[in-house]
C-alpha cells in the first residue's frame, strides 16, 4: 500500500557529521510513533540487507545513522536531537545510544532547516541530546548570515578540510548507566579478561588488546575477519551489558567494545573500537571521551598503559589516525567537562523515497 511518504517522499538533509553519514530529518516530517517512524527508517535506509541496496544507507554502521531534530523541549536548549542507529543486517532501529560524530550536523542541520537562528558570525547551538539527556554545545561558522562548511579544520579519517564545529559536553557521566564506573569498580574481569565498565558519554567496555590474543594496531578489516575474536568480546559484551545496568544488550549497539594498546603515533593511547559488531572506521566522540576518561583513573587497564599528557587534550588514537578529546577535570582529578573539535558537511538536500511496505 502506498502512503503520503511513498508519494511524495521526506524532506531530507544527508549529512557528514565527524566520520559518520547520516539523513537529518524534522521530527514533524516524520510519524509521531515510534514504531510507525522506526519502521519507515528501515524502508528508507534499505534494511535489513548488508548492502542496503534499496535504500539510502552505506552497508556500514557508520553510515547508516539518522538524526530526528525538533523544537527544544527544555528552556536551556535550542534544539532538540534525537539519534536513532539503523541497523544494516537486522530489521532494527535503536535509540540505546547517542552519536557524538552525527551530533556534529546537528547545528549546521538545525540552521538550515530554520529549528535555530544566526545570531553572527559563529552562532552557538545548545542542543539537547535527547538519548540521554544531557546538552552539548555546538559552535557553528555562520559568516554572511549563513552557514559555511568551508575551513581549515582537518580530522583525521575525513579527507580535505572544512569549517571547524567544535563540541563541548558536560555531565556526561553515567549518561546511560547512571554512574561513570556502575560496577563501582575501575577493574572487573569478565571470562577472565580485566576491563573496565565505563560510561562517561557513551557505556564502554575498555580491554587491553594482548589480553585478547591481538596486538591492537590490526586494521579494521583484518580485525572485522577475526571470528573467533568477535565471539569473545560478543560474550564479554553480554555479561557486561547487565552489570552495566543495561539489562539484556543482545539487541542492543551498547556497549562498545574498546581494545587498547599502548600509544604508537605520540598520543595517550591506541584504541579499536567495536560498536559492538564491526570495528569503527576510527571511534566515536563519546566513546574517545569514555576511554580518555578511563585512562585518568588510577588501576584502570587503560590506565597502566597510557601515557597522560600534561595539558588537557588526549589524543586517542584509532585506526586511521587520532581525534583530540579535551578533558577538564576538578581538584579531585574528576573529569567534569569534556569536548571535542569535529566538522561536519551538507551532502544532499532534497526528498528521500522510502520502499514502500
Ligand atoms: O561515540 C559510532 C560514530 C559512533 C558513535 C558508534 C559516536 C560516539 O559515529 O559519540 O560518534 O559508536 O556506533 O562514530
Amino acid at each position: 500500500m502506498m502512503t503520503r511518504y511513498e508519494d511524495e517522499g521526506i524532506s531530507c538533509l544527508w549529512m557528514r557529521g565527524g566520520t559518520s553519514k547520516g539523513a537529518y530529518f524534522l521530527a514533524s516530517d516524520l510519524p509521531a510513533d515510534a514504531n510507525l517512524r522506526d519502521a519507515l527508517l528501515l524502508r528508507i535506509m534499505g534494511s535489513p540487507d548488508p548492502a542496503q541496496i534499496d535504500g539510502i544507507g552505506g552497508a556500514d554502521p557508520l553510515t547508516s545513522k539518522v538524526a530526528v531534530l525538533s523544537e527544544p523541549s527544555r528552556p536551556d536548549a535550542d534544539v532538540d536531537y534525537l539519534f536513532l542507529q539503523v541497523f544494516v543486517d537486522k530489521p532494527l532501529v535503536s535509540d540505546a545510544q547517542g552519536c557524538g560524530n552525527i551530533l556534529a550536523g546537528v547545528g549546521p542541520a538545525a540552521i538550515e532547516r530554520g529549528l535555530v537562528a544566526i545570531t553572527g558570525e559563529e552562532t552557538t547551538v545548545r542542543i539537547h541530546m535527547r538519548n540521554t539527556g544531557e546538552i552539548a554545545v555546538a559552535r557553528v561558522q555562520t559568516p554572511g548570515s549563513r552557514v559555511s562548511y568551508a575551513g581549515t579544520a582537518q580530522i583525521d579519517g575525513v579527507p580535505g578540510h572544512h569549517a571547524a564545529v567544535p563540541l563541548f559536553f558536560e555531565g556526561l557521566a553515567g549518561s546511560m548507566c547512571g554512574s561513570l564506573l556502575p560496577t563501582g569498580k575501575v577493574r572487573d574481569v569478565i571470562d577472565g579478561v580485566q576491563c573496565t565498565l565505563i560510561d562517561n558519554g557513551m557505556p564502554c567496555v575498555i580491554l587491553r588488546a594482548e589480553d585478547l590474543g591481538v596486538t591492537g594496531y590490526e586494521n579494521r578489516d583484518a580485525l572485522d575477519a577475526d571470528t573467533k575474536l568477535k565471539a569473545r568480546l560478543e560474550a564479554i559484551r553480554l555479561q557486561a551489558g547487565p552489570m552495566m545496568r543495561l539489562g539484556d544488550v543482545r539487541e542492543k549497539s551498547v556497549p562498545k567494545m574498546t581494545l587498547v594498546s599502548a600509544p604508537r603515533a605520540g598520543g595517550v593511547l591506541s584504541t579499536r573500537s567495536f560498536i559492538p559488531h564491526r570495528c569503527h572506521a576510527t571511534i566515536g566522540v563519546f566513546a574517545a571521551v569514555s576511554v580518555a576518561t578511563a585512562c585518568t583513573l588510577p588501576g584502570s587497564p587503560a590506565a597502566e598503559i597510557a601515557t597522560l599528557p600534561r595539558g588537557e587534550t588526549f589524543a586517542i588514537e584509532h585506526p586511521t589516525g587520532a581525534v583530540d578529546v579535551l578533558l577538564e577535570r576538578d581538584a579531585s582529578g574528576a573529569v567534569r567537562r569534556a569536548g571535542s573539535l569535529r566538522t561536519a558537511r551538507k551532502l544532499f538536500d532534497g526528498r528521500v523515497f522510502p520502499r514502500p511496505a
